[in-house]
């Protein structure tokens, strides 16, 4: 933003989170063209957000009893998560499913150092904050930095494709005295600074997407952390709860975990015969 407290973002996809308890005995009742049908149509509904370039949409069977079925919908504007929403919720399948939590946000890369840099760079040109040559320099700065092709491929990134999942909502602390949003913007930037120095030890073992969800849900931002090995989202959680940024300043939601699977799984987790896999080769070669 123009003004030099507030840290520039860039965002990307539109992410709606979705919990849902599923009537597992209900289901059990059902005959298996009845059930086949169900899932036919569910498919049906669900494979062209999968397979369009302006939207993603991940299944995980969650475990315990928080949520037995998440849906991730990632999605190009936010119309298209109103899309998605309604598009499930006529499926037949939806008759088992009972709502639990939602999570509206968006994709976002936290930018305070590249603002720190622009805000420093317009003072030393001797811009004045808040003047006309300040604001136009400072947005066409940020539109450089928008344009950079190396950010465009992490908020555009589609739903990592790793077995197990973790989701959290959090906020930064405003309590009265220990308060995020009165710190200075330089402090911020150091705290946040050695946040993702923190992180980078586990770079390659975990895929993190940060998503903003200030005036979309309760929480101020969305966590949804992946990895091929679950013990690692305890690990790094844990490393991080010693760190300054989330010791001091670290609010959390109520915590969610479970395991990725394909689309073509389905009526494997429906049946609840054997753990639904997350078959990845299924999706190669789909638009980035
Ligand atoms: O994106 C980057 O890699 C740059 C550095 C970075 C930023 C700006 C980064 C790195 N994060 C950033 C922003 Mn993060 N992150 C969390 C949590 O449980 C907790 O204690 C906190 C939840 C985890 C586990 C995590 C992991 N991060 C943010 C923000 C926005 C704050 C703002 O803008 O004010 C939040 C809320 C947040 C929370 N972070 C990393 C990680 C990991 C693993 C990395 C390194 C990623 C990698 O290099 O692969």
């Amino acid at each position: 933003m123009r003004d030099p407290n507030v840290p520039e973002s860039l965002e990307g996809w539109w992410i709606l989170h979705r919990m849902y308890a599923f009537d597992r005995l209900a289901w059990d009742e059902l005959a298996q063209s009845v059930k086949d049908e169900i899932v036919a149509d569910a498919l049906k509904a669900l494979k062209p957000f999968k397979e369009s370039k302006d939207s993603d949409v991940g299944l995980a069977q969650m475990v315990g009893h928080k949520a037995d079925l998440m849906l991730t919908h990632y999605s190009r504007d936010y119309d298209g998560l109103a899309h998605a929403q309604m598009a499930f919720d006529k499926t037949k399948l939806a008759e088992y499913l009972t709502p639990g939590i939602s999570y509206t946000s968006i994709l976002e890369l936290g930018m305070y150092e590249a603002t720190g840099k622009i805000h420093a760079a317009l003072a030393e040109q001797g811009l004045k904050p808040g003047s006309p040559e300040f604001n136009e320099a400072f947005d066409a700065a940020v539109k450089k930095e928008e344009l950079n092709p190396r950010h465009a491929s992490r908020v555009w990134a589609r739903i990592p494709e790793r077995r197990y999942v973790c989701f959290y909502p959090m906020d930064k602390r405003r309590g009265e005295d220990v308060n995020w949003y009165a710190l200075p913007f330089e402090e911020r930037g150091k705290l946040m600074l050695e946040h993702g120095k923190i992180g980078r030890t586990y770079h390659g073992l975990v895929t993190q997407v940060i998503s903003g969800s200030i005036g979309f849900d309760t929480y101020e931002w969305g966590v949804d952390l992946y990895a091929d090995d679950p013990i690692v989202f305890k690990k790094l959680i844990y490393t991080m709860r010693f760190d300054e940024a989330s010791s001091k300043y670290g609010v959390f939601g109520d915590f969610y975990s479970g395991l990725q699977f394909s689309l073509d799984q389905l009526a494997t987790f429906l049946d609840g015969n054997e753990v639904p896999k997350l078959n990845v080769l299924e999706t190669a070669g789909r638009p980035a």
